[in-house]
């Protein structure tokens, strides 16, 4: 694996789940793998899970980490071409990320969608330039339209989890007083049908995700109904898409409930957090035994560690 994007640099998913299950039963197994190798994290925007998992993921590797928020410590960034910069930022991301890719093996970035420019965001305008300025592997750790590393979490979870090969999952729509990405969504529709899962997506109407991503599934308005039968509820906001970046719906009747579960198959409740109680999902379900949003999390680090290896493994050829 050269770079970690979004699925599509992913050559054979059986093989990475593969990977990662072996990690995580033996996670300093590779240690030497990533020995005098160092990997930027570069981070726009906030973290939690994403910062501590994919370092502990790269430690694991025997490498050495830093974590660059970016945007507090550093100079502001220019990211559009061929304007007069006598603004308010000083650098240019050309020369940033040429530089970084000088000081790193491998450089992790989260660059989110802006949610003002649709085209912009939908183009990766950020995490493309370091594709192509750094001249290093660079690993999405949430970028403008895909969370890969979260979905591939979400993935080896349902795995773990699941009782029959192809489980019902259903990703519901959610409500959030602030607009949020739609990577995660978009992400996790990739990789569920990637994985042969039945994947049911349910949300108000007028909340359609990007065509381009709405393939291999099922839309069904009811929630009510999508719940019905699910192994797996995987909950999530996201903010239009068609009137780009906007929260035109915050009702509470789409919230996940204890009511809700009970039409499900005994569904597992899962959310790649951070998430708001009792706007997204009611402090019962998220309490509740069903809920597995703390091992989910979890495996955040084997999927960051199963896509490093891969790409340590890709340089020493
Ligand atoms: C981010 C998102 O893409 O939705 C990160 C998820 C891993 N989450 C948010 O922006 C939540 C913001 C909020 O205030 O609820």
């Amino acid at each position: 694996m050269k770079h970690f994007l979004s699925i599509h640099d992913v050559t054979d998913l059986h093989e990475l789940l593969k990977t990662a299950f072996e990690i995580k039963k033996d996670p300093h197994k590779d240690e030497l793998l990533g020995k005098h190798k160092n990997m930027c994290l570069l981070f726009f925007n906030s973290s939690l899970r994403t910062r501590i998992s994919t370092q502990r993921a790269a430690e694991n590797l025997g490498m050495k980490t830093v974590v660059f928020n970016i945007n507090e410590e550093g100079w502001k960034i220019e990211t559009e071409f061929g304007i007069i910069m006598d603004g308010d930022k000083s650098e240019h991301v050309k020369e940033a990320a040429g530089v970084i890719g000088r000081y790193s093996d491998i450089i992790g970035i989260r660059s989110f969608a802006q949610l003002k420019d649709r085209e912009a965001d939908y183009n990766e305008n950020v995490i493309s330039q370091f594709v192509k300025y750094a001249g290093v592997p660079i690993v999405s750790m949430e970028a403008a339209t895909g969370h890969p590393l979260q979905s591939f979490a979400d993935v080896i979870t349902i795995e773990e989890y699941k009782k029959v090969i192809h489980p019902r999952v259903v990703l519901t729509w959610a409500p959030n007083p602030k607009a949020t990405p739609q990577a995660v969504p978009n992400s996790f529709i990739e990789w569920t049908v990637a994985a042969g899962y039945n994947l049911v997506v349910t949300h108000p109407e007028g909340y359609e995700l990007d065509p381009a991503f709405m393939k291999g599934l099922t839309v069904e308005y009811n929630q009510k109904k999508a719940f019905e039968k699910a192994d797996f509820i995987y909950a999530k906001n996201w903010s239009n898409y068609k009137d780009y970046g906007k929260v035109l719906n915050v009702d509470r009747n789409w919230t996940v409930t204890m009511e809700k579960m009970k039409l499900t198959n005994h569904a597992k409740f899962m959310h790649c957090l951070p998430v708001r109680r009792n706007m997204i999902v009611s402090d019962e379900v998220i309490d509740s035994a069903d809920s597995i949003v703390i091992d989910e999390a979890e495996n955040r680090i084997y999927a960051a560690q199963a896509v490093i290896k891969k790409i340590l493994e890709n340089m020493v050829k």
